[in-house]
């Protein structure tokens, strides 16, 4: 995806003129935003435009620095699993939420349905885990982009390769990436029986320390992720922005890959507790772990 220039209205597999580009680290904080009410209203106004640099809307969520006052209120922990709480729907363009981790609360593998996903941690401390496909599943931004995912075993990151390319060391294993001929890739909830994903399918990419304030972005070409609060004590929260929202994705058995279509709720909206009729199908991501 060419970071420049995304359109964050579109899912991520729609973005034209898509390459894959790795985002700037250390993320240089240019304009400080006070207050989280100034930057969902700065959200809004970067999000208005056809055109939203990925770069620009972390940067401005490193620009606000975590005061709990300003996100007190929509701070509702679960003792079981992670809460997921509605700051603001953004026109329906995009969510902004907040998510409480108990002490070693953590999500399952999952993916972003093909939306970008920002996220910023308020409170305490957050591992992310990243992983690649599972051989047999091929995002819907890949497909976009005809390419395979393979991994060179004596790199560190992913290479994304057109079909037609090859990784030049002779020593690469290529993790295929290729669609399933039967199933056009689209498994989802209809995925296949356990036996046809392999154990040990999951492989871990990267592994990062999110600390208080800092700010991270995934999305389906780049991966898959599983995040745990690493504390055993303290709760931890985070603050998240998806484009578009998305109301399911799929998550991944960590041993075989297979992959099973969950929906995402929420346990608050701006600040309001929800009934418990909706409650009782909430957090699927967190409760097929
Ligand atoms: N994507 C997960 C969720 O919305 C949280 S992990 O951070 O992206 O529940
Ligand atoms: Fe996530």
């Amino acid at each position: 995806m060419d970071i420049e220039n995304v359109n964050c209205k579109l899912k991520v597999s729609q973005c034209a003129d898509m390459e894959i580009s790795y985002i700037e680290r250390p993320i240089k904080v240019t304009q400080e935003i006070t207050g989280l009410e100034k930057l969902v209203e700065e959200l809004h106004r970067v999000f208005s435009d056809n055109h939203v640099n990925v770069q620009d809307v972390q940067k401005l969520m490193a620009g606000y620095k975590s005061d709990p006052k300003d996100w007190r209120k929509y701070a509702k922990f679960d003792r079981f699993r992670y809460t997921r709480n509605l700051v603001d729907c953004g026109n329906g363009l995009f969510n902004i939420m907040i998510l409480c981790w108990g002490p070693a609360h953590a999500s399952a593998i999952h993916d972003h349905a093909d939306s970008h996903c920002f996220m910023k941690v308020l409170s305490g401390r957050l591992h992310e885990i990243r992983y690649d496909w599972p051989e047999k599943i091929q995002p819907e931004v890949m497909k976009k982009l005809n390419k395979s995912r393979r991994r060179c075993c004596s790199e560190s990151e992913d290479k994304i390769l057109n079909d037609s390319q090859h990784c030049e060391n002779d020593s690469c294993h290529n993790y295929g990436g290729k669609i399933d001929g039967q199933d056009g890739g689209q498994n989802g909830a209809n995925g296949k029986e356990n036996g046809d994903y392999d154990p040990q399918n999951m492989e871990e990419i990267g592994r990062t320390q999110l600390e208080v304030n800092d700010v991270c972005y995934i999305n389906d070409a780049l991966g898959l992720h599983r995040m745990e609060n690493p504390s055993h004590v303290d709760g931890c929260v985070s603050l998240h922005l998806y484009c578009p929202p998305f109301d399911s994705c799929r998550v991944f058995d960590a041993r075989t890959g297979k992959p099973t279509e969950v929906k995402v709720t929420f346990w608050s909206m701006y600040g309001k507790k929800i009934n418990r009729v909706i409650e009782a199908t909430r957090n699927d991501i967190a409760d097929s772990q």
